[in-house]
């Protein structure tokens, strides 16, 4: 791609610039995003890039001018097809042209959810289709994120999870793959995590920061005990900050919940995984 010597890539990843997986035979493997980060980082040009994949010429086009939202119905339509690797190369291409996770996730990730979740409110779309849809783009992150660059460890250490009773994990995953690539440790509780289950986590792990994600609070009042009473307490006992996160979560909670950070979107992520806010920890 970049029409450089085996010496040269073997520098860069020997210097940790480029970013690598060792095989079991030691042998070096690039993820496409990765190597994508590095170039436009680098400011280099590459004579190919997965970009060119794409064989409509308009969306190519907008695609490489930066409108990542435009591969929105393509994304879409292989997330309906329950296609993991079409899915994966959307996510690919997206993040080649733009490097930027949160810009991806934002403009390119969570429109079809909205969308597909829509289509299911108004019988569109059968509950199987919607699984699909979501299971598809859920598996496909999570392969896509072990290509993403990741900065150097910063000795952070975040517990990602979904409050008591939700599921709705897809946005804590993309929290949790985003601060990795900030260069943290996420250990990820998953869906549906017991207050009481996440208090003893804190107690043990003893993360930084504690990301929750609230998307359906079904019992405000059983929702505010566990937060103020149980996951709050312990989160101040190790030192950490709190943060959670779901729709419209400010307007609704704010003064009323204890936390650092009252999240309505994700691009608050880049506040709280400022080194700054932990200055005071390490
Ligand atoms: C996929 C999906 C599912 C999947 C989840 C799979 C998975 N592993 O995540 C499954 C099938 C399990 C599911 C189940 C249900 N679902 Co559902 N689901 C969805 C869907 C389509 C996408 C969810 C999603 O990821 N959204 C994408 C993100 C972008 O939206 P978001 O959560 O609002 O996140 C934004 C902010 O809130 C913020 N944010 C959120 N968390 C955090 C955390 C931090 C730290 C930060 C910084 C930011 C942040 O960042 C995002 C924007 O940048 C939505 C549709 C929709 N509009 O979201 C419905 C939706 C959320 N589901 C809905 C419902 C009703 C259900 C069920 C009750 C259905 C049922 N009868 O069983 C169950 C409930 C299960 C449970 N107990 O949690 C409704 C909720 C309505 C409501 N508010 O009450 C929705 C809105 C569909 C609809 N249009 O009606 N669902």
């Amino acid at each position: 791609m970049l029409d450089v010597n085996e010496s040269t890539v073997k520098r860069w990843s020997d210097t940790g610039d480029l970013a690598c997986i060792k095989t079991r035979g030691g042998h070096r493997r690039f993820g496409v995003a990765t190597v994508m980060e590095f170039i436009h980082r680098n400011k280099l040009s590459a004579s190919f890039t997965v970009v060119d994949t794409l064989a409509n010429e308009d969306l190519h086009a907008h695609v490489l001018a930066g409108n990542i939202h435009k591969l929105i119905p393509e994304l879409r339509r292989e997330m309906k097809t329950g296609n993991v690797q079409g899915v994966l190369n959307i996510l690919r291409i997206a993040y080649a042209a733009k490097p930027n996770l949160i810009q991806l996730f934002t403009e390119v990730v969570f429109p079809p959810l909205t969308e597909i979740g829509e289509e299911w409110q108004n019988n569109s779309l059968t509950v199987d289709q919607e699984h699909i849809a979501s299971n598809a783009l859920r598996e496909a992150l999570a392969l896509f994120h072990s290509e993403v660059y990741q900065k150097q460890p910063n000795g952070l250490r975040a517990v990602c999870a979904c409050s008591e009773g939700e599921w709705h994990d897809i946005v804590i995953r993309c929290v949790g793959y985003y601060l990795e690539s900030e260069g943290w440790q996420v250990l990820f509780l998953g869906q549906a995590s017991p207050a009481k289950s996440l208090e003893s986590a804190i107690k043990t792990l003893k993360p930084d920061l504690v990301a929750l994600s609230a998307t359906i609070i079904q019992n405000e009042r059983r929702f505010l005990r566990a937060i103020n009473n149980t996951i709050h307490p312990a989160v101040r006992r190790a030192k950490a900050r709190l943060a959670i996160g779901g729709p419209g979560i400010k307007a609704r909670l704010n003064g009323r919940v204890k936390a650092d950070f009252l999240c309505d979107t994700i691009a608050d992520c880049e506040e709280i995984a400022n080194r700054k806010s932990y200055s005071d920890k390490k």
